[in-house]
Order: structure tokens, then C-alpha cells, then sequence
């Protein structure tokens, strides 16, 4: 099995409440490394990329994508990164901050030259522009500028215009899409498994063709872990909670399924804010979905 590389990418400017650059740190004070482990796993935790913080006053706060040029930073020192650790044979996991920092993620990954799928498990599609945004947060946008729309700078990331095809991709878990958002997901031609089809399919059937979709042709899967993709009862401790979303069991079935296909390359556990959390739940709630995620069952 993969040895597997801990990258702390303590972000928050992707968003606008503070706290989830201690992400990290909470999720490595809830026992990651120990507990994959003792799954058998060789783990090394190569510490925090660097991270300005916004009170830092030259940043440029103010334009209309906030901290624009800072965000972009971030996400091309991650994809060095992840191009290393990926090239070395090794398994990234990347912990944030918010979730702006998985378009470095997924560029370290397009750079390796690895051909992937995208499994996006998240209450919110992440699919906006500067055009559809709402906030002018770049964590509302890391899946848009991966396909190839919005600011040209972000796309323009690590050479290549496209990290992912569109076809490959599905978004898992959503309830919340602003409404210029749900435009560009149907023009992308993404595939969206709402709260709704959840409900109605059950996340079994719903994982089993997310898996399938983002296997199809490709060499495997990365999973782009936003903690606010679980209801807010079992992950509170998140910037912008949406009520109604996947359950305790449900998010470790999703796990336990994508651990089954032997198909994950990488992956990213964001949004966790231990400023907003009851003790350190949610932090817990993502070490004990990313067990379930490396292969931990109970016989
Ligand atoms: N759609 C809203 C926006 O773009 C809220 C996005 C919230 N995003 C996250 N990541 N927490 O999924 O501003
Ligand atoms: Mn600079
Ligand atoms: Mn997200
Ligand atoms: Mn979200």
C-alpha cells in the first residue's frame, strides 16, 4: 500500500469567518497520523505550507475576488507539492483551511500528469465565477476555475487551462447552489447527486455511480473532503453549516465505498473551523472519516 504525506495548508482567505486556518491543527490534534497507523500505514506529516495571514496589511483584500492574489499563491506552492509527493509514489492528503486551496490541489495532481476523476462531497457546489459570485470568497469557486471557468489568473494555475474533464466529475451531498451557480453546473454537464437524490436512491446507489463516474477512463479518483457536506449535527465546527445534509453513517458509507474501489489518489479534508466547533468534533468527525476512507472496518 502507499506510504501517505500530510499537508497542513492553514487558509482562511478563501472565505470570511475566522478561524478555519486552524483547521490543521485540530484535525492533527484529533490523532490523524496515529490512527493511519495504526491502519498500517507508513505517514508522514510534512508540516504547514506558508500561509499570509489577513492581517498581514499589504495584502489586497479588496478586489473583488478577496485576497486574490494570495489565494493564488497558496494554490500554486500546494501543487508544487502534491506534484513531489505524487511523483514519489506517495498518497496526498492535504488538510485545510478553507476550500480555495483545493485548486492547488487538484493542479499538483493535473501536473503529475495523472489522468483523475473528482468525487466533490460538499453542501455547496463551489462552481461560481467572478461574474455569479455572491461573496467574492474564492472557496465558493475551487471547482470552477478546476473546469476551466472563471478569474484567468486561477485558471491559468500550473499551465494546463483544465485539471479535470467535466465528464469525470461529480459533486455529492449538495443543497445549497446559488442561482447563476446552478447555470454553470448544467452548462458544465456535471453530474449532481443532491440531498434530495440522496434521500430518494439512498448514498449506496448514489456512491456506486459517483464511483463509476469518476473512475470512467480515468486512474482513479480524488476526493475533495468539505466537512460541510455532513448535517451540522455531526459536523458543526464549519464556516457556512447548511441544515439537512448527509448523516453520520451515510458519510461513512460514502467512505467506506470510495476505500473499496481501491481507486483513491488524493484527497482534501477542509473547511474545519475549531473557532466554531463544539470541543473538537468536527476535526474528530474528519479523522474518523478519513479511517473509514483508508480502509477501517469493524471484523
Ligand atoms: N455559494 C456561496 C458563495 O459562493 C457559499 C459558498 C460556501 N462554500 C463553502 N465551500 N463553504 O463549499 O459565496
Ligand atoms: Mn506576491
Ligand atoms: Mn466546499
Ligand atoms: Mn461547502
Amino acid at each position: 500500500m502507499k506510504e501517505l504525506r500530510i499537508i497542513g495548508v492553514p487558509s482562511d482567505l478563501g472565505q470570511g469567518r475566522r478561524g478555519v486556518d486552524m483547521g490543521p491543527s485540530a484535525i492533527r490534534y484529533a490523532g490523524l497520523s496515529t490512527a493511519l497507523e495504526q491502519l498500517g500505514y507508513t505517514v508522514k506529516d510534512l508540516g504547514n505550507i506558508n500561509v499570509p495571514t489577513p492581517e498581514m496589511n499589504e495584502l489586497n483584500r479588496n478586489s473583488k475576488l478577496r485576497y486574490l492574489h494570495e489565494v493564488k499563491e497558496v494554490a500554486e506552492n500546494l501543487s508544487a507539492i502534491i506534484r513531489s509527493v505524487t511523483e514519489n509514489g506517495h498518497l496526498p492528503i492535504v488538510l485545510g483551511g478553507d476550500h480555495s486551496i483545493a485548486i492547488g490541489s487538484l493542479a499538483g495532481m493535473a501536473q503529475s500528469s495523472q489522468n483523475y476523476g473528482v468525487i466533490w462531497f460538499d453542501a455547496h457546489g463551489d462552481m461560481n465565477t467572478a461574474d455569479t459570485t455572491p461573496s467574492g470568497n474564492i472557496h465558493g469557486m475551487p471547482l470552477a476555475v478546476s473546469l476551466g471557468y472563471g478569474d484567468p489568473s486561477l485558471v491559468a494555475l500550473g499551465g494546463l487551462t483544465q485539471k479535470v474533464q467535466a465528464k469525470n466529475v461529480v459533486l455529492v451531498g449538495i443543497r445549497s447552489i446559488d442561482s447563476d451557480e446552478a447555470n454553470l453546473i448544467r452548462e458544465a454537464g456535471i453530474r449532481c447527486y443532491t440531498m434530495a437524490e440522496i434521500d430518494r436512491r439512498g448514498m449506496a446507489e448514489v456512491m456506486a455511480e459517483a464511483i463509476q463516474i469518476a473512475t470512467d477512463g480515468t486512474d482513479g479518483i480524488h476526493l475533495s473532503l468539505d466537512l460541510d457536506a455532513l448535517d451540522p449535527m455531526f459536523a458543526p465546527g464549519v464556516g457556512t453549516p447548511v441544515n439537512g445534509g448527509v448523516t453520520y453513517r451515510e458519510g461513512h458509507l460514502a467512505m467506506e465505498m470510495l476505500a473499496a474501489s481501491g481507486a483513491l489518489v488524493s484527497v482534501d479534508v477542509v473547511e474545519v473551523n475549531p473557532i466554531l466547533d463544539d470541543g473538537n468534533r468536527t476535526a474528530q468527525m474528519a479523522v474518523e472519516l478519513v479511517e473509514s476512507l483508508f480502509g477501517k472496518t469493524v471484523l
